[in-house]
């Protein structure tokens, strides 16, 4: 209760308008910044994904299908033209977007959605090279299998690898068969695959019969937030637990995260759904009971907001909060929750420092935060 009482004090807020009436500011106290949020973009229908292009523009997905440029000044484009036919259903729709690495060379973008097929849909992955406001030379580089009917559960977050690979994080698709301890399934998996859409030469089970060679990890529930640690250029990824236990992994190859044999969550309503540990499937980093739903992750490393270096910051749909987590090496030592009052669904460290949130609504926000002056 101590705790709550601190959050409601900290989320005590100012509100101001400009002449325009379109940007809102926020003031927040936090432990170690006072903080200013302000409503930079709205109307986006139930935002997904944000990519920083230059000058000041973004790329921002809407899972209801389609993709647009944000301009410096919060105004939206047009739908980009020539996203493949996506199915929106449930969970599922247009999901993350991300630059190539080498995008001011080639314009190429990569992007996830849930796409239909025979037997239902999955997630799948293409890339694409941006131009004005159309793409061009789709290519699917990956498609989950199998494809089935559910609205659930599709991951969806891409991050580069530090030797250009790209990491895909997927979900179990509400199946609760052992598809997320299988080898031939992607369900419940991160994989990893060169840009060609091959499998990451440095992928466990390329020798393996009866394995997909594009898995990098198992055993996973639902993961919609990843970010490369900066000095150790690991891939950090939090998951949705069931009721409860939802979880921060360092997913490293060929690791049984446990799904859903290990798990600290139980069955909504009540009632076990597996034991808490395993030989041989390791423990999460972190995890949290009651759930907070989280989507969306970023370390911050930048010295606009200097008392958050090196801190890992996550989403939290259900609560509307921003957690920080201070970290230890690979030990979580100290959570913040962050009041924000909306769903989030994605956190991004922007180019000049500032972190840019997206909120889940069907009228939806970006949102970025920056120091009080
Ligand atoms: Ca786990």
């Amino acid at each position: 209760m101590k705790k709550l009482t601190k959050l409601l004090c900290a989320s005590t807020v100012l509100l101001a308008f400009n002449t325009l009436g379109q940007t809102q500011t926020t003031e927040i106290k936090t432990e170690k910044v006072t903080l200013q949020v302000e409503t930079i973009a709205t109307g986006l229908e139930h935002p997904w994904g944000l990519a920083f292009l230059a000058d000041g523009k973004m790329l921002v997905t809407e899972r209801a299908g389609r993709l647009r440029y944000v301009n410096a000044d919060g105004s939206l484009s047009e739908p980009i033209a020539g996203l493949p036919d996506i199915t929106v259903a449930g969970q599922g729709g247009l999901l993350d977007v991300v630059l190539h690495p080498q995008f001011a060379d080639n314009n190429q973008i990569f992007f996830s959605f849930n796409q239909p097929g025979e037997n239902g849909s999955s997630t799948a992955v293409a890339s694409a090279t941006l131009t004005g406001n159309t793409l061009s030379q789709v290519q699917v580089v990956f498609s989950a299998q199998p494809k089935i009917e559910s609205r659930h559960h599709f991951g969806g977050r891409l991050v580069f690898a530090a030797n250009g690979d790209l990491f895909i994080t997927l979900g179990d698709r509400g199946s609760r068969r052992d598809d997320a301890q299988t080898s031939d399934t992607h369900h419940g998996k991160v994989v990893r695959i060169q840009t060609d859409g091959s499998p990451s030469t440095l992928n466990p089970y390329l020798q393996q019969e009866n394995a997909l060679a594009d898995i990098w990890s198992y055993g996973h529930r639902n993961i919609q937030g990843a970010a490369l640690h900066p000095q150790t250029q690991q891939l950090w990824t939090h998951e949705h637990g069931p009721q409860g236990g939802d979880e921060i992994n360092i997913t490293r190859a060929d690791v049984n995260y446990g799904w859903p044999v290990i798990t600290y969550g139980e069955e909504y309503g009540g009632g076990k759904i597996g034991k808490t540990e395993q030989a041989e499937m390791a423990q999460p980093l972190h995890y949290w009971v009651p759930s907070i739903a989280p989507s969306g992750m970023t370390f911050y490393s930048a010295d606009l907001i200097k008392p958050w270096q090196q801190d890992l910051l996550v989403g939290s749909l259900k609560f509307g909060q921003l957690v920080r987590l201070e970290l230890t090496g690979e030990t979580v030592s100290h959570e913040e929750r962050i009041m924000i009052g909306q769903r989030i669904r994605d956190v991004r460290q922007g180019p000049e420092g500032a972190v840019y949130l997206l909120t889940d609504q069907k009228d939806g926000q970006i949102l970025r935060i920056t120091p009080k002056k």
